[in-house]
């Protein structure tokens, strides 16, 4: 999942892609680069960051969605949004996830605009708001802690009408957490496997990554988030957010190559992926196909992002035979 946030004032990527043109070229480029999903964002949630209004929102990304929709009508989008009003015009401008960094906790409408809409949804667990989380986190077991909340989360999903398969789970790295708290979260990311759903991990140039450098700032830190990116997907995670995204692809390929194509690998539980419901082979159930083509999205283990995605820059290089050990 390629980040596009057309925010100003984003960590990373604030105020590179506020035009139409900007975005749109870099929605290319992410895509030629081996994105399966791109992800927009209208609003910051860096620490300490004030809510933006709706109607600014929906002013900084559904033009760009219905125009990347319009483009690139093989690119599955994402809207990365707490609110429910932005949602559903973005699901109406052609995109067909709903990434909500609160779990649908902010907005009482969420649940039932994704139900309605057929989309899939990203439940992230996020302790307070992106303007307090950071001041003072707590938790006296921060794996279970988080593992039980996403559960929750996931049950009220349901209840809405959402159908389990179209539900994707993150435990939120930074958003609430201490440094510590993070490299828990990533190292038991078995637990949160355990409870049955696709995992997401958001860890691109974040400040844990700096912190364990020494202080490197964001334009620094690639060579750590492409570390957490392996050890992430060994550890059993399905989807990775990212600003680089072609370094991102090479990483997690190898990465997925060795562990998933281990002669051992099915050994190990968390590693035996291809028995979890994140082949999402049901997605989408509902949707209108006109929008976008999310109907030919799926997170198929079996072939390589390259496999589906017509921009994929040398399909012959990258196709690997993953059936060999
Ligand atoms: N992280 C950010 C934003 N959205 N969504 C999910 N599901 N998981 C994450 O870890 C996550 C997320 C923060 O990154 P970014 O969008 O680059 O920054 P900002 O919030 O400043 O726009």
């Amino acid at each position: 999942m390629g980040v596009l946030n057309t925010t100003p004032d984003s960590f990373y990527d604030g105020g590179r892609y506020t035009s139409l043109d900007t975005a749109l070229a870099r929605a290319e480029q992410m895509l030629a680069e081996g994105a399966d999903i791109l992800d927009i964002g209208g609003e910051s949630t860096r620490p300490g960051a004030e809510p933006v209004p709706e109607d600014e929102e929906l002013r900084r990304t559904v033009p760009v969605i219905e125009a990347i929709a319009t483009r690139y009508p093989q690119a599955t989008i994402s809207i990365d949004t707490t609110k429910s009003r932005v949602a559903e015009l973005a699901l109406q401008a052609g995109a067909c996830i709903v990434n909500d960094i609160s779990g649908m906790t902010f907005d009482p409408r969420m649940a039932e605009v994704t139900a309605q809409a057929g989309a899939l949804v990203v439940l992230m667990h996020i302790q307070g708001t992106p303007r307090t989380m950071q001041l003072s986190p707590h938790y006296a077991d921060v794996v279970a802690e988080v593992r039980d909340t996403l559960r929750a989360h996931a049950q009220r999903a349901e209840q809405a009408g959402i159908p389990r398969e179209n539900i994707w789970l993150d435990p939120g790295i930074g958003f609430g957490k201490t440094v510590e708290h993070n490299l828990q979260l990533l190292r038991h990311l078995s637990t949160l496997k355990s409870l049955g759903y696709p995992i997401l991990i958001g860890t691109s140039r974040k400040s844990f990554i700096g912190h364990l450098l020494g202080g490197l700032p964001p334009e620094e830190r690639l060579e750590g988030t492409l570390a957490t990116l392996a050890l992430a997907v060994a550890w059993g995670a399905d989807i990775v957010r990212v600003h680089d995204v072609q370094a991102a692809v090479r990483a997690v390929r190898i990465a997925d190559a060795l562990v998933r194509h281990s002669p051992n690998a099915n050994d190990s539980l968390s590693l035996d992926r291809d028995s979890t419901p994140s082949d999402c082979d049901s997605f989408p159930s509902n949707r209108d196909s006109t929008l976008s083509d999310c109907d030919s999205f799926r997170l198929n283990r079996d072939s390589t992002p390259s496999d589906r995605n017509p921009f994929s820059m040398d399909r012959n290089q990258t196709t690997i035979d993953r059936k060999q050990p």
